[in-house]
Order: structure tokens, then C-alpha cells, then sequence
């Protein structure tokens, strides 16, 4: 039998990594969508034809219990969200109302459509669900790697509204006995993330300096440091965790921890230039608070699940330059 998956954030970079992915292993994959005119859904039908759309937004119960009802799926992937940490602060109602309440939505549509009933009279849902639980829940932390048991401190509206999207998953799977986890994901990238994001930002950055397009790169915080992987390596670890015959949460991510300071030489060294030469301090982009070291302790999904990274940081990295350097040396801008 063919399986059904529906995912929300479709047009996003995990959604299409993950859309790929379960068309590879044979899946019928359903996305939903917002809005009318949504460019990036032209973009979707252009790189994947087979994905089915359907039309839905987080921020509407009615749109959310529709879609479930009409695509019958086996999985839910939740991956839609506000998901940009900065923007969350100065849009902190409408990121808990995505990030955070959009996971209870999606979770209600899913109990509503299959009857799932606190009574456990009648059966739990048959409809496993995942959701898009963040590192950034972690925040100030005070050890040198987080596991699924570290505490949550979190340092943004985004990072806030993400523990209670975690915390509802958790309770529903206790409630009513849902096949709901959360996958607890470090940063993963690839050259299909968000300009907006710091590693897009500086591969396309270089590549502009290298072909004479732009002259200097300002940045924020250079010391934090983060646990960077790759996104196509993540959407392996989410469908690995809807396939266990128990629902449980895991951390996914690489155990290295690089600064913002590294990741740039890295990619500018990828060119055969001096970072020194070209970056500019700049306070605009640094945050009412930050999060200042995220490093996965990554070894329940390592013996549970059997997953592994298989790119490296260095790898990654000239991966999203030398993809950026293509494509600004074809538009030329
Ligand atoms: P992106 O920012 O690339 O994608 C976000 C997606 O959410 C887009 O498809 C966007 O759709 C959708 N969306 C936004 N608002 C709504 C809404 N109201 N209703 C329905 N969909 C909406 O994120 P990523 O692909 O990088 O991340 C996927 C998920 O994983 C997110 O939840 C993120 O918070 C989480 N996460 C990401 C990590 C990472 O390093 N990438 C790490 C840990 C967690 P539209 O095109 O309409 O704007
Ligand atoms: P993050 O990713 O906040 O970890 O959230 P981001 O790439 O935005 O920032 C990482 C670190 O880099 C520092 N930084 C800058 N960041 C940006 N965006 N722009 C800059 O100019 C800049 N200069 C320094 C930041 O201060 C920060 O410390 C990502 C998102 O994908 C979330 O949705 C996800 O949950 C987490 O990763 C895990």
C-alpha cells in the first residue's frame, strides 16, 4: 500500500529536502500551502510536479481539520512556522501563534478527523505526527552538549512559542494516545536555506565578494556557535522516528559545535580569499538576547534510531558557496 504523508511547510527548506525524500521511497506527498498567488508554490510545482497541494494555513482550525480529512494521511510532518529568530521578536504574538499554537491546531485537526479520545475507548489515532522541535528551546545552556533530557531555557518569542509546540506533542501523546514525537533538530543547512539565515547569508556573500558583485559582508554576533549540518541528512532522522514502533523525542544533530567566526573563514578560504579583507561588525544584526553555544549530544538517535550525518561542516560549507558562486555567476547580479 501506498503511504500518505502531509506536510506543512512545504515551500520551505526541510519540506523540500523531505518532500524528496518520501517521493524517493515511494510515498503520495501532500503539501499544504497558504495564501493566494503564494510565489513559492510556482517554484514548488516547477521542482517537484508530484507533490500534491492543499490549501491550508496554521493559523486556521477549520483549514488544518479539511486537509487532514482530505488527504487521509499516515503521517503529519509539522514543519511549517515562523521560523526566523529575529523576526520573532519584533512579531512575538504572531510567532506564538504559528510556531507555538499552529502545533496544537494541527494536533486537534489530527484528533478531531480520527476520533482519537481521551477515554482511550476507542482507538488512538492511526495518523503519526512530527513535529519541528528546535535546539533554540535549549538557549542559555549550561553544559557542553544537550541531550533529550537537558532543561529548556529558551532565548527568544521563537524559541518560547517551539517549547510549547514540543510540550502539547508530548501531552497529546499522553492524553490520547497519539503517535505525535519531536524531532529536537541543531541548525541544518543546505543551498536551498533562507538568504536570511546566517550561513546562506554568508555563502551568498562571498560569492558576490568573489565575482566583484559586492564588497563587504556586515554581521552580528561572530563568537556564537552552533551545531551545523546538513538538511538533507535531517529529513532522513524525521522519517526514521515516524517508523520506531514506539513515539519518543530525539535530539538530531552532528556533536561539533563551530563559531560564526569559523563558519566565515571556511567559506571564504572555499574562494581562495582572507575574511579579514571583507567583514564588517555591524550592531543591526545582533539580538536582544542570543544563544551563545548549541552542541547535539546526538547518541540516542545515533543507537535508536541508526542515524548518522554523513556531511561535514567543511563540506557543507563550500557546498552553499560554490552553489551560490553558480548561480550569481549565471544571473550576473
Ligand atoms: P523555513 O523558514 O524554510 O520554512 C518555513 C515554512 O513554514 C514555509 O514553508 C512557510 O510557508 C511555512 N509557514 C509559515 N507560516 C505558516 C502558516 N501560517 N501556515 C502554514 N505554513 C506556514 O524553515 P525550515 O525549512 O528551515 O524549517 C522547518 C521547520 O523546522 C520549522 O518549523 C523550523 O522552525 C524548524 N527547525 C528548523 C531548523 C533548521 O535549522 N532549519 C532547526 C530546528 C527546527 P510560506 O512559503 O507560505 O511562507
Ligand atoms: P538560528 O540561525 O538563530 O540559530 O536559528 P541563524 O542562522 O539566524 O543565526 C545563527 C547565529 O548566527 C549569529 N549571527 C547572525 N545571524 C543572522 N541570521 N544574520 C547575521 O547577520 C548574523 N550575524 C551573526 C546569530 O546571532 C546566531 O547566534 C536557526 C533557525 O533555522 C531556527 O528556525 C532553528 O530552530 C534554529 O536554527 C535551530
Amino acid at each position: 500500500m501506498t503511504k500518505r504523508a502531509l506536510i506543512t511547510g512545504i515551500t520551505g527548506q526541510d519540506g523540500n529536502y523531505l518532500a524528496e525524500y518520501l517521493l524517493d521511497q515511494g510515498y503520495e506527498v501532500h503539501g499544504l500551502v497558504r495564501g493566494q498567488a503564494n510565489p513559492k508554490v510556482a517554484q514548488l510545482r516547477r521542482s517537484h510536479g508530484d507533490v500534491k497541494i492543499v490549501q491550508g494555513d496554521l493559523l486556521d482550525q477549520g483549514s488544518l481539520i479539511s486537509a487532514v480529512q482530505q488527504v487521509q494521511p499516515d503521517e503529519v510532518y509539522n514543519l511549517g512556522a515562523i521560523s526566523y529568530v529575529p523576526l520573532s521578536w519584533q512579531q512575538a504574538e504572531i510567532t506564538a501563534e504559528v510556531t507555538g499554537m499552529g502545533v496544537l491546531r494541527m494536533l486537534e485537526a489530527i484528533r478531531v478527523v480520527s476520533g482519537a479520545s481521551s477515554s482511550r475507548t476507542t482507538p488512538s489515532s492511526q495518523i503519526r505526527f512530527y513535529q519541528a522541535s528546535s535546539s533554540e528551546m535549549f538557549g542559555l545552556v549550561t553544559e557542553a552538549t544537550q541531550n533529550e533530557h537537558t532543561p529548556f531555557h529558551p532565548r527568544s518569542p521563537y524559541g518560547v512559542a517551539k517549547a510549547y509546540g514540543h510540550f502539547i506533542t508530548q501531552n497529546y501523546r499522553e492524553s490520547y494516545g497519539m503517535f505525535a514525537v519531536s524531532g529536537i533538530l541543531f541548525n541544518h543547512e543546505s543551498p536551498r536555506r533562507g538568504s536570511e539565515f546566517v550561513t546562506r547569508k554568508v555563502s551568498r556573500a562571498v560569492a558576490r565578494i568573489k565575482l566583484g558583485l559586492q564588497n563587504e559582508l556586515r554581521l552580528g554576533n561572530m563568537e556564537a556557535r552552533r551545531d551545523w549540518g546538513y538538511a538533507g541528512d535531517y529529513v532522513r532522522a524525521m522519517h526514521m522516528m515516524l517508523q520506531q514502533d514506539t513515539p519518543e523525542d530525539y535530539v538530531v544533530g552532528t556533536g561539533h559545535t563551530h563559531s560564526v567566526q569559523e563558519l566565515v573563514e571556511v567559506a571564504f578560504r572555499a574562494v581562495g580569499l582572507e575574511c579579514g579583507d571583507y567583514v564588517v561588525s555591524d550592531p543591526e544584526f545582533r539580538r536582544p538576547a542570543d544563544v551563545n553555544l548549541l552542541c547535539a549530544d546526538p547518541k540516542k538517535a545515533r543507537d535508536k534510531l541508526g542515524w548518522e550525518p554523513a556531511m561535514s561542516f567543511e563540506e557543507l560549507v563550500t557546498r552553499m558557496v560554490e552553489s551560490d558562486l553558480a548561480l550569481f555567476s549565471e544571473s550576473g547580479r
